[in-house]
């Protein structure tokens, strides 16, 4: 009976976990990312959304997290999920004044 619990206990913490990543979205419009930094935890996830009538090119050189999402239009939007704690800094391959830090907290 005890291991039981034992059990059901892990599987409550284990639940939880999941439970507590969460996802936010980023907007490209006027040739600018909608927040200039955002704070986050390990595990979330970062929607980029292109709001342009043109094509963005997200994309990250950090250390923290190396991604690069391609060009893609209007209404389109493609999802990183950040693993390691640090700092990110992404840019947009297209519009070289586009400029977001993200924080991935532990
Ligand atoms: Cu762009």
């Amino acid at each position: 009976m005890k291991l039981l619990i034992n059990k059901i206990t892990l599987l409550a913490v284990l639940l939880s976990i999941n439970v507590v990543a969460d996802e936010f979205t980023i907007g490209q419009k006027n040739k600018a990312f909608s927040k200039e930094n955002i704070s986050i935890k390990k595990g979330d996830t970062i929607h980029f959304l292109n709001e342009d009538p043109f094509f963005h090119n997200v994309f990250s050189l950090s250390d923290t997290q190396f991604f690069d999402l391609g060009s893609y239009p209007k209404g389109e939007s493609k999802a990183v999920v950040f693993n390691e704690a640090g700092k990110v800094e992404v840019e947009c391959a297209i519009h070289s004044e586009m400029f977001l830090t993200i924080e991935v907290k532990e």
